[in-house]
């Protein structure tokens, strides 16, 4: 009996472990990468807006860096396109971010005019579905 219910204490914890590391890698912008939304046709509103962002969750920024970078900005430098003062700057050309908690991040293209013509995008990182509570224990 002991051992039965050692068994299944274990199986509820690699459950677990796989439910927390099953994490999604979302490319900003589809194939488009980051760019000037006129040059590739690209509308980042519309791409994060059926994107369901969670804890854990991967955005990569993909460009150019000669010509972008990405800067984390407050909602209020989002709205006015202020890069002034970004919370965190990124200019790899490359840059993977994982999303440590549930509201919004907000990041624009720091060159000057590129937030203004769409070159912006509002990450919602919103709360996973809650995981079931075991009944057989
Ligand atoms: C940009 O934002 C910073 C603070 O984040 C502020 O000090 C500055 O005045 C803003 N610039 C403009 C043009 O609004
Ligand atoms: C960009 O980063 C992602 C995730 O870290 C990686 O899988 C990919 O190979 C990288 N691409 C390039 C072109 O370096
Ligand atoms: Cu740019």
């Amino acid at each position: 009996m002991a051992l039965a219910i050692r068994e299944t204490l274990a199986f509820l914890m690699i459950t677990m472990l796989f439910q927390v590391s099953s994490a999604t890698v979302y490319k900003v912008g589809g194939s488009a990468g980051w760019t000037l939304p006129i040059l590739r046709n690209v509308d980042y509103s519309k791409w994060a807006s059926n994107k369901p962002f969670h804890v854990g969750d991967v955005v990569v920024f993909s460009y150019n860096k000669l010509f972008h970078n990405v800067e984390q900005v407050t909602q209020k430098n989002y709205q006015a396109c202020n890069a002034t003062f970004p919370i965190v700057s990124y200019n790899t050309g490359n840059d993977s971010i994982t999303l440590e908690k549930v509201g919004h991040k907000y990041f624009i293209c720091g060159v000057p005019g590129h937030c203004q013509v769409g070159q912006k995008v509002d990450i919602n990182v919103t709360p996973l579905a809650p995981v079931p509570a075991p009944t057989t224990i």
